[in-house]
């Protein structure tokens, strides 16, 4: 069937205002503020023809009239009428003889499942746009591209955009509980109503799909990796099937996390040994009854053996012998594993920045094909800033997935404005030298290196059931970035800044110029007021809010903050060369080479990899002690600066998101001084040394910080 689409134009503009709470995301589709494209846009999209009667070209067409409509700002309606009319044509071949006839079959078979062409093509003297893929998702992303286009205000002539994803699992971690609590989530209870499905339906469910088709996210596991074996229920199942169905036109597959032990708290077995018949027959039939009820089911996302985790080093097995596990079950239904990389022993006093590459490198080949294992960006835990994960280059035989934390879990929650693409990006671009030079972890990621198919990029989520979704109105970006980078990761952070800033705000050149410049430095001054020159790990103990870099009292070393600074009276920072843990070795020679040594170590990680005195010269010709004290004030001048620029850009845009933004950093600007100030007393317990008196005194004592609670997070 074919669906063509009338627009109607209105002698009076339809204005619909929406308050700026934020739900809208980066799909507000707003006029077009500037009067010359808006009637171009007028012009040239006048007639639409959807192809197709898919669900999701159902969601297509929706999409692209709701989006036009704002744009436009003109009533539009469905009409019968011929194709000849149109002058934008969306379809497939298959769905449209038009788009057959005009599009080139050579740039089709370029774009395998999901990518899209958007063509500007004169024919017969005649205008056209065509937005095209091989399948109607493939439509639905291209649908979705272009109207962020119009959103970002550009040129809809002389179109010739082939797009296609890079990265093959672009996807989103949920650590929600099934009672509703989101672990590490800043932003309100969780949006899975687990109680009252699967017979009430959120709206919101539906809102999140969309969302995340827009950027190319496609997969969602929805619950927390530290897994609840109900989540296996036939009654959860049932539940989750709901959320799959609406998710499905939207080309999102849903993925669980499964508890390793589920066989013996669920199916009353004695053991979960993976090599055991019985237990490999019982995740063989339970996969079986997920399938019944969701045919496109993702597969499982798993954490074993780590945390207090079950897995099958409790029963003497290796990882790959419990992924292979679940793999075996999931295989003859094109599910997926997804085992975390994220371990370490409760046992072993190893450092805990060594425990996954020792732990998975032995590993490299003994997995099935169904099998990927997600890394996170760095070895200890999503701090402010790591070096990359050693384990990036080092699994030739094995798909490596990427695991981000979008969530502020160390950055200060949705309380502390951070943009996080600068961080996905220092990572992506790091070189590993698996391969020589230019082996970077993107290549890794996006399997050119090795030749993965089944590649991956996760993301931790940062929703929540706040209006605003994540809390901050800035987090929104780093869920936006999380996806477009997934899609692309040739774009730069500032790019993608740049689209989610027009979008989600305004196309004025004085405001994105502004506003961008708080973004792109936002990371940093975090890093520099928390954790500069490669400290890690410094924060409160169990919440990760605020600094605590004393705490020495949790029951294993290595959730100690001074396990992590090593800070006495000669220096500070953990030595991971051969004198030290030699965590360094497992980095290649190149890379090893270059963090080995002090002084061709980059010195934002140089706390990393060494123990440095005191009074060691840095590049700047200040000694260690009055960089960190340089560091600590900048972190705290930039957020001051941040301010300064908010403040200005009041006229731009409504006040209901300016003061929000306003207020947070006004909290930020706060907690600086706090980290800062905590930070540098307590060090200097060690260094000895003065803060120089160009700097802020710090307002309290090092006793008034070590008590105290009134910032501290619940
Ligand atoms: C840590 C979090 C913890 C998570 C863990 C993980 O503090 O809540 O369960 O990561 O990734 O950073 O499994």
């Amino acid at each position: 069937m074919k669906k063509t689409i009338l627009f109607f134009i209105l002698a009076m503009c339809l204005q619909i205002s929406f308050a700026e709470d934020g739900y809208r995301l980066w799909l507000r589709y707003e006029k077009v503020s500037d009067a010359r494209l808006l009637s171009d846009y007028k012009n040239n999209l006048q007639h639409i023809v959807v192809a197709g009667n898919s669900p999701t070209i159902k969601v297509a067409t929706d999409e692209l009239l709701k989006g036009l409509q704002g744009l436009l700002s003109e009533t539009i309606s469905n009409s019968s009428s011929t194709q000849n009319d149109a002058t934008l044509i969306a379809g497939t071949s298959a769905t449209s003889s038009f788009i057959a006839s005009a599009v080139d079959k050579k740039q089709l078979a370029q774009l395998g499942n999901e990518g899209f062409l958007i063509l500007s093509k004169t024919i017969a003297g005649k205008h056209y746009t065509i937005i095209t893929a091989n399948t109607d998702m493939g439509v639905l992303y291209g649908v979705f591209h272009f109207l962020r286009l119009l959103q970002t205000q550009q040129s809809i002539h002389q179109l010739n955009i082939s797009s296609t994803p890079k990265i093959k699992l672009r996807m989103l971690d949920h650590w929600d509980n099934l009672n509703g609590s989101v672990e590490r989530g800043y932003a309100g209870r969780s949006i899975w109503e687990w109680k009252k499905l699967p017979d009430t339906i959120s709206q919101r469910y539906t809102d999140y799909a969309r969302a995340n088709a827009s950027i190319g996210i496609n997969a969602a596991s929805v619950t927390n990796v530290n897994s609840n074996v109900l989540s296996l229920s036939k009654d959860y199942i049932l539940k989750a099937k709901v959320l799959a169905d609406i998710f499905r036109p939207y080309g999102i597959k849903l993925f669980l996390t499964a508890r390793f032990s589920a066989p013996v708290e669920m199916g009353g077995l004695k053991t979960a040994d993976p090599l055991d018949p019985q237990v490999q027959n019982w995740w063989k039939e339970k996969v079986k009854e997920i399938y019944q009820s969701i045919p496109d089911f993702g597969g499982f996302l798993v954490k074993a053996n780590s945390e207090g985790q079950p897995g099958p080093q409790t029963y003497n097995r290796s990882h790959a012998e419990g992924a292979n596990l679940l793999a075996d079950a999931l295989a003859p239904f094109n599910g997926m594993v997804i085992w975390r990389a994220f371990v370490y022993s409760n046992d072993k006093p190893e450092d805990r920045f060594k425990q996954a590459y020792d732990e998975f490198k032995p590993l490299d080949g003994n997995f099935r094909k169904n099998v990927v294992i997600q890394v996170k960006n760095g070895p200890i835990d999503f701090q402010p800033r790591e070096p990359f994960h050693p384990l990036f280059g080092a699994m030739p035989k094995t798909p490596l997935v990427m695991e981000y934390q979008v969530t502020q879990e160390y950055l200060g929650f949705s309380t502390h404005l951070a943009y996080l693409a600068t961080l996905f990006k220092e990572c992506l671009d790091a070189d590993t030298y698996a391969k020589g030079k230019g082996s970077t972890v993107a290549k890794v990621v996006d399997g050119s290196l090795d030749n993965y198919s089944n590649t991956g990029m996760a993301g931790v989520a940062n929703i929540g059931s706040d209006t605003n979704w994540c809390g901050h109105p800035f987090g929104q970006a780093n869920w936006y970035a999380l996806g477009r980078l997934a899609w692309n990761h040739n774009l730069s952070a500032e790019q993608i800044a740049d689209e989610w800033i027009r979008q989600t705000f305004t196309n004025d050149p004085q405001f994105i110029s502004a506003t961008k410049k708080i973004m792109m430095g936002s990371r940093e001054a975090i890093v520099n007021y928390m954790t500069p020159l490669g400290l890690h790990h410094i924060m409160g103990y169990g919440n990760h809010y605020g600094p605590a870099p004393w705490y020495d009292k949790a029951s294993r070393a290595d959730w100690n903050p001074v396990y992590f600074h090593k800070a006495d009276s000669i220096g500070i920072g953990f030595d991971r060369k051969p004198t030290g843990s030699n965590g360094l070795a497992q980095y290649t020679p190149e890379v090893r080479k270059q963090f080995e040594d002090p002084a061709t170590c980059p010195e934002k990680y140089l706390l990393w990899f060494h123990h440095v005195s005191w009074k060691h010269v840095m590049k700047s010709g200040r000694t260690l002690w009055d960089e960190m004290c340089y560091k600590y004030n900048e972190g705290v001048d930039s957020v001051r600066d941040m301010q300064k620029t908010w403040n200005s850009l009041e006229k731009f845009i409504d006040k209901d998101r300016f003061q929000k933004v306003q207020g947070l950093l006004a909290t930020q600007e706060k907690e600086a001084v706090w980290w800062r100030d905590a930070c540098l007393l307590y060090f200097q317990t060690f260094s000895k040394m003065p803060i120089p008196a160009a700097y802020e005194k710090p307002k309290y004592t090092l006793q008034f910080y070590e008590q105290y609670r009134a910032l501290k997070a619940p």
